[in-house]
């Protein structure tokens, strides 16, 4: 996070200046805003403003693709750590996807909000600009979602990588910028030879996640602790939303394993009445709640200042 750019907040961008001090990113004032699609969005403008959004600058938004095949889901049964909803443990086979390397951050929600009039609680706004942005439910977290999907879909710079998925063709629906699925979380969160935290089995230490502390810390602080592709954070700092079902009783999993996606987890439209997991423990939590395979739930439109979210582009299936 070299760079958050905030040109489309308005009144926002000010408020918001006031953590420009922060080392992990610099938080300026743009000149003008690029409109997604617009020409003036010419390759001198580019230099300046990569992005609107504040998505990271590199050649992919900050987004890694996590290739096609196999990994390992879950806890094994003669596992001590762990509980019965995360068991047993099995092989999942999943499309190729890109996951975002940092959690959401607060000056990318506020982009968010000051591009599409959002009704945000002030509280997910107050934070640092480099910080994972909290307090957001789960409906929240969709709305981020559904709206980075149009705008990557209508700008002229999205990498054509991306772009190509998020437009289709003949051939292939078109994906979606969406919460990670459980399966899609966890796997680029442990990688493919089953281990429990993203840097290992070794338990956590300090330097690799931020937990059993006080406060989040600012997104990608923990580069020894990175996953098999490089993803950050997915141990600690904020507990993450998924997309995916846990079902209506706290104490045992409507949707247990092995992980089945067409058996209507994934049902994006379920009632508020249905818990939804949430993955990688957080920043005052102890070391158990960082594995990889650990399924947090709770009521979608909780709001606590632990919880945040990081996003996929994903054809959704599973
Ligand atoms: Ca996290």
């Amino acid at each position: 996070m070299k760079r958050i750019v905030l040109s489309v907040l308005g009144p926002l961008a000010v408020s918001l200046s006031v953590y420009a001090q922060s080392p992990a990113a610099t938080v300026e004032q743009a000149p003008s805003a690029i409109e997604p699609g617009s020409p003036e969005t010419s390759a001198a403008q580019a230099d300046v403003l990569t992005n609107p959004w504040g998505l990271p600058e590199d050649p992919l938004l900050g987004f890694i693709e996590i290739p096609a095949g196999a990994f390992t889901m879950g806890t094994l049964i003669a596992e001590p750590e762990g509980d019965d909803g995360e068991r047993p443990q099995h092989s999942v086979t999943l499309p190729d996807y890109f996951i975002g390397k940092y959690e959401v951050t607060v000056a990318q929600f506020a982009a968010f909000v000051g591009d599409a009039g959002y009704q945000a609680d002030p509280r997910s706004l107050a934070g640092p600009a480099d910080h994972p942005v909290r307090y957001v439910t789960w409906f929240d977290a969709v709305a981020y979602c559904a709206w980075l999907t149009e705008r990557l879909r209508g700008w002229t710079g999205t990498p054509s990588v991306l772009a190509s998925r998020l437009q289709g063709d003949d051939e292939e629906p078109r994906w979606q910028v969406s919460l990670p699925s459980e399966a899609e979380w966890e796997k680029a969160a442990r990688g493919t030879d089953g281990r429990r935290y993203p840097w290992g089995d070794t338990r956590a230490d300090s330097t690799r996640a931020n937990y059993g502390g006080s406060g989040p810390t600012a997104v990608g602080g923990y580069p020894a602790g990175a996953s098999p592709y490089e993803v950050l954070d997915m141990a600690g700092n904020v507990l993450e939303w998924t997309r995916s079902l846990w079902g209506a009783d706290l104490a045992r999993p409507q949707f247990g394993y092995p992980y089945e996606p067409d058996d209507g987890r994934e049902n994006v439209d379920a009632p508020a009445t249905i818990r939804r997991v949430l993955r990688g423990g957080y920043f005052y939590l102890g070391a158990v709640g960082l594995s990889a395979a650990h399924r947090f739930r709770y009521d979608p439109d909780n709001r606590f200042g632990t919880r945040g979210f990081r996003v996929v582009v994903s054809p959704l299936s599973p």
